[in-house]
């Protein structure tokens, strides 16, 4: 029993990191009116592969729209209407996602929210060098090599908290098992 503990958690530690995160919007508060989404999304970022939680009443909606929409608080035409009071989107695809409340008043009152997806960080580290734009052989004095400092993005460590929270967790299911 106690291998077949180790070999899961061995399992788990060599498995490739994806890291999905659940963005619970407008956290504690939910999806609702009176509430500063734009305040809620400062210092968040979004990678494909994390999930919206929308928790709402049932005077809200959830409705997916255009960016023009979005602009005009127009819900004529949304893409998607949900109002289940617990909408789970995934964010699928890089781009702006455009959200707002179609119930009179709302959106206009900031209940909207325009969440953008960056692509899910590539695989293989160390990305090509920007090609330089001048094409002069210059045999004599070869470019300055320039390496920005990585950059140590909130992503990371919100990564990492995550990772670690999974640890922990992890843990805990092998010592359920282990008994
Ligand atoms: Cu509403």
């Amino acid at each position: 029993m106690a291998n077949m503990a180790a070999a899961l958690l061995l399992l788990f530690l060599a498995a490739p990191a994806v890291y999905a995160v659940e963005y619970t919007v407008g956290d504690s508060t939910g999806w609702t009116s009176g509430y500063d989404y734009t305040n809620w999304l400062s210092g968040k970022t979004f990678t494909v592969g994390d999930v919206l939680v929308f928790n709402y009443g049932g005077n809200h909606k959830v409705d997916e729209v255009s960016k023009s929409d979005y602009d005009n608080c127009a819900s004529a035409n949304a893409l998607k209407t949900h109002n289940d009071g617990n909408t789970k989107i995934n964010l699928t695809a890089p781009g702006t996602n455009y959200f707002l409340c179609p119930t009179a008043g709302h959106c206009v009152g900031g209940m909207k929210l325009a969440v953008t997806v960056t692509a899910a960080p590539s695989t293989t580290p160390g990305s090509s060098p920007a090609p330089s734009g001048s094409e002069t052989p210059s045999a004599g004095t070869p470019p300055a090599t320039t390496s920005p400092p990585p950059p140590s993005s909130a992503a990371s460590i919100s990564c990492n908290v995550v990772y670690s929270m999974m640890v922990v967790f992890i843990s805990l299911v092998v010592l359920a098992i282990m008994g």
